[in-house]
């Protein structure tokens, strides 16, 4: 077991000490570590994953820190286009901002961790000037190749001041699924005030812990996510940067439940931003008690989806899975799930093909697999996108194959849920 270079003594927002563990996952290779078969002879990484609260700001976070390159510029191979509903999801937000911004040929949106280039090609079609921000260098190349300038860089306060010391402030800045990911979480927010226009929006979409306390999706927490945002902790956090959380959206069943928060250097916040503060203040998701019980639930839950599955194997049954997503590789290996259990692991991502899962080392194979050989169950690891796979693989369910959800119950389902909307609830 390779050490985490550094152990989290005090609170990654406020800077307290006194972050209170809740839920260890043991320790885990890196989520997003596909393994090549032709490395199977070298040592694995592991590195421990518990999870904790902070009791004065509330934000919950893992405890320990993986240096960011070796998560995310080495083999990272995350690429966003590969499901159409993000990317539908995108365009919608783009097409709002557009909209409700005025944005034209004068503004300047910048994305960061803006991946492939999947939501700034929306704003260079209609000829926005963009600027993506993302470390890993294949993703890059491939937003390069969409048009999409992109900088090969992390973002923090410092490249936010080079940019700033170089060109205009930035009207509008997305940043999706990314705070969650920086370990210097005030250098990040720091960064934001700097490079946005005293009148501009910033958007940061992350998954809801809320949720992921209420859904049991555990499998979300990983070493790319330091941290786990509740709305009071992103206010407390945005404030002592000079910045206002001014509306709040909700995506029920984007990534298992995912806000979308509004921040600004100028305060007007909607009733929204008044409803959600309320709301988690009255369910106690500041306090400790609310996160107390997690390690149970999630106990539990490993044991109902190993008995399920062991179940099906006496049986007699085939099974294999569906999404050689992070969150798959954190309930394989929480779970012990391999190959006693599953055949193979789908992905549609084909720089993820003819890999290995981490730890488990379940191959990762394309989709047409499936059809010249099918399990008779295949378990939905991107649960996530529950609604996509199973349109897609409708002839799978035509040909009698069933799928199982292993959160938050696990199951054999059998009806196509509907696609993702979103509310401000
Ligand atoms: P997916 C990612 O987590 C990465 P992961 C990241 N760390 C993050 O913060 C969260 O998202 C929010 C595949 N797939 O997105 C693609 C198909 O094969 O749930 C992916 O490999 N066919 C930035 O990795 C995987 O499933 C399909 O039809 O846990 C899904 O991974 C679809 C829709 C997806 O996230």
């Amino acid at each position: 077991m390779a050490e985490a270079t550094s152990i989290q003594s005090t609170c990654r927002s406020c800077g307290r000490v006194g972050v209170r563990p809740f839920l260890s996952l043991g320790t885990t290779p890196l989520a997003d570590a596909l393994v090549s078969p032709s490395d199977l002879d070298e040592p694995e990484d592991r590195f421990p994953l518990e999870v904790g609260m902070c009791p004065a700001c509330s934000l919950v976070q893992i405890l320990d820190t993986v240096p960011a390159e070796k998560l995310f510029v080495d083999n990272y191979l995350y690429f966003s286009s590969f499901s159409q509903e993000l990317l539908d999801h995108s365009r919608r937000h783009a097409e709002n901002l557009m909209a409700t911004r005025r944005l034209g040929p004068d503004s300047r949106v910048v994305e960061i961790a803006s991946n492939d280039g999947y939501f700034l090609r929306n704003f260079v079609e209609r000829g926005i000037p963009v600027l993506g921000i993302d470390p890993a260098p294949g993703q890059a190349q491939a937003a390069e190749a969409v048009g999409v300038p992109t900088l090969t860089e992390f973002f923090g306060v410092e490249l936010a001041r080079r940019l700033r010391s170089e060109g205009p402030p930035a009207s509008v800045i997305v940043a999706n699924n990314v705070m969650a990911h920086v370990p210097d979480l005030n250098g990040f927010v720091a960064g934001l005030r700097e490079l946005v226009a005293d009148d501009g929006l910033i958007t940061v979409e992350n998954p809801y812990v809320r949720d992921l306390v209420d859904r049991i999706e555990f499998d979300t927490i990983y070493h790319e996510h330091h941290c786990y945002f509740s709305c009071t902790a992103v206010d407390a956090l945005v404030r002592r940067h000079g910045l206002h959380l001014n509306d709040v959206e909700y995506f029920p069943d984007l990534h298992g439940g995912t806000l979308r928060w509004h921040l600004g250097p100028r305060s007007h916040p909607t009733d929204a931003v008044r409803r959600y503060l309320a709301e988690e203040n009255e369910r106690g998701l500041t306090t400790y008690d609310f996160y107390a019980g997690f390690g149970d639930r999630v106990q539990r839950l490993r044991s109902t989806l190993v008995e399920l599955l062991a179940r099906l194997k006496a049986e007699g049954s085939r099974l294999a899975g569906y999404g050689a997503a992070a969150k798959a590789s954190t309930l394989l290996n929480f779970a012990g799930i391999g190959f006693e259990t599953l055949d193979y692991v789908v992905d549609r991502n084909v720089h993820k093909q003819g890999l290995l899962m981490p730890g488990v080392h379940l191959p990762i194979v394309g989709p047409e697999r499936l059809a010249v050989d099918p399990p008779d169950y295949l378990v939905l690891l991107a649960w996530n996108f529950q609604a996509e796979i199973m349109r897609q693989q409708a002839g799978f369910a035509a040909a009698g194959g069933r799928f199982i959800v292993p959160v938050p119950d696990p199951r054999v389902i059998e009806s196509v849920p509907s696609p993702l909307g979103a509310s401000r609830s």
